[in-house]
């Protein structure tokens, strides 16, 4: 059996040496988090709250890259970054948790690092979902998604793999395709394994506060129809729309939008449930 010698049998220079192989002299400081309350020139609340999204807008005024964790109990488990896609240090955030559970309480951490490696740290702050809206249970069924086996067969433009066009049917509410600057421009094109007979369409437009919303679009279908356009209130969650017809090519464009990386959290093709 191998055994290691013990650090305190060896001479003091030989133990430095060792030490500063592994870093330890370099980072002896504990990394602690400081409070980030004194930040901030707004108290850290929700600003804007759906049955499944919360959005928490802060500005700080020392430049930080900050991401919000989240959960139903303080292991939190979810993480949601700054809606400003380059990462960089800035002091207005705005961070969108998704996919929560309608009616149920939430706590959540805002923290973040400024350039000169200092790091964050907020209180633990609660909030609660209302319940779920009434028209949310339609009795529709997407059938627009990749379990589904649709598949996305015409795109504008992607801003990166990390964005790709496959995010909008993936049925994850934490992932989004965005262009590359399309603007008004965007298109997705998505074809299912088999002609539908459809129901509506459903939309949840990707925001990066100022730009990159989708307000209006409109979907046109192989059988040559064009519905919409359609208007999408806000990116706050996805909002469904009745359109009926027979189909199996699904065109979404970009009819009005606030420009930019225009694209998509999730787009939906609705059958009636068994249907
Ligand atoms: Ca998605």
């Amino acid at each position: 059996m191998l055994r290691s010698r013990p650090l305190e049998a060896l001479p003091s220079a030989s133990l430095i040496a060792v030490m500063l192989a592994l870093g330890v002299l370099a980072h002896a400081e504990p990394l602690m988090a400081q409070p980030l309350e004194p930040l901030v020139t707004h108290p850290i609340e929700v600003s804007d709250l759906t049955s499944s999204s919360a959005t928490l807008h802060v500005t700080t005024d020392v430049d930080l890259a900050c991401v919000v964790v989240f959960g139903q109990d303080e292991g939190f488990g979810y993480l949601a970054l700054d809606l400003d896609m380059g990462g960089a240090a800035h002091r207005d955030h705005e961070v969108v948790m998704r996919g929560l559970e309608p009616d149920t309480t939430y706590v959540f951490r805002m923290q973040g690092s400024a350039p000169d490696g200092t790091f964050y740290a907020s209180e633990v702050y609660t909030f609660a979902t209302p319940a779920a809206d009434a028209d949310q249970d339609r009795g529709w069924r997407n059938v627009a998604t990749e379990a589904a086996g649709a598949r996305v067969v015409d795109v504008s433009s992607e801003f990166g793999p990390a964005f790709s066009a496959e995010h909008a049917i993936d049925g994850d509410p934490s992932s989004e395709w965005s262009s590359r600057g399309d603007g008004d421009d965007a298109l997705l094109t998505i074809e299912l394994p088999e002609t539908v007979a459809f129901v509506g369409f459903g939309a949840w437009s990707r925001t990066m506060g100022s730009s990159a919303e989708i307000v209006r679009f409109e979907v046109e279908t192989d059988a040559g129809e064009v519905f919409g356009p359609f208007e999408l209130p806000s990116a706050r969650e996805s909002f469904s729309f009745e359109a009926r017809g027979e189909a199996r090519r699904f065109t979404l464009r970009v009819v009005e939008s606030s420009g930019g990386n225009t694209g998509l959290i999730e787009f939906a093709v609705f059958v009636e449930d068994g249907g």
